[in-house]
């Protein structure tokens, strides 16, 4: 498997990403996730590079890092480093902003470019926020556009890290995601393995 390492206290580590325009909501949506809190007013980002959570699924142990971007949205020479061993990832546009919707594109963009064939989930934030500027079919057809694009599905899911709304569900989604393709690589390689002793 690549990129995750296996240890007795734990079957996969598997580094994530959130990403997305500022001010959508990653810092809080990771707080969220990690914490199990919303904080208004915090500037936590600077400074902290990544959080990190347990989860059992199926019968295996995962320690997930969720890196946060850090207002590195800015930096864009610097990005390529952030993205290195990620192996799933979230990308977030606010439900209340148009302009994060449509710079959706680069940030698919940008995952293709530095990373290969993640599992990505597209999540909507702020529906707890009554001024939608993005429809849930927008979100959904948009996710559908890129899942044909990049030849893989790509989920829509709408959160709320203010009211804790579906945060749970979205990486508990990519999780599962991230795992099954972790055992599909094992798999794969453990073939290869068998077909060379054949020879
Ligand atoms: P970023 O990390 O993507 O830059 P932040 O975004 O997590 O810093 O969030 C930007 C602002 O949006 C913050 O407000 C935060 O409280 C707010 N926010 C994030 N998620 C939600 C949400 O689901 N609902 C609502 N209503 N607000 C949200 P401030 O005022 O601190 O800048
Ligand atoms: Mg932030």
């Amino acid at each position: 498997m690549t990129n995750s390492i296996a240890t007795a206290s734990f079957d996969f580590l598997f580094k994530t990403i959130v990403v997305g325009d500022g001010a959508v909501g990653k810092t809080a949506i990771t707080f969220r996730y990690a914490v199990g809190k919303f904080q208004e007013n915090y500037k936590m980002t600077i400074g902290v590079d990544f959080t990190i959570k347990r989860e059992k699924v199926n019968d295996k142990e995962v320690k997930v890092q969720v890196w946060d971007t850090g207002g590195q949205e800015k930096f864009s020479k610097i990005r390529p480093l952030y993205y290195r061993g990620a192996l799933g990832g979230l990308v977030v546009f606010d439900v209340t902003s148009r302009e994060s919707f449509k710079n959706l594109d680069g940030w698919m963009e940008e995952i293709q470019t530095n990373c290969t064939q993640i599992p990505i989930i597209l999540v909507g934030n702020k529906i707890d926020l009554k001024k939608r500027k993005v429809t849930k079919e927008e979100g959904k057809k948009y996710a559908a556009k890129k899942s044909k694009e990049m030849g893989y599905k790509i989920p829509y899911l709408e959160t709320s890290a203010k009211t804790g709304e579906t945060i749970k569900k979205v990486f508990r989604k990519l999780i599962e995601s991230m795992v099954g393709e972790a055992e599909e690589s094992m798999r794969r390689k453990e073939e290869a393995k068998k077909e060379k002793k054949k020879k």
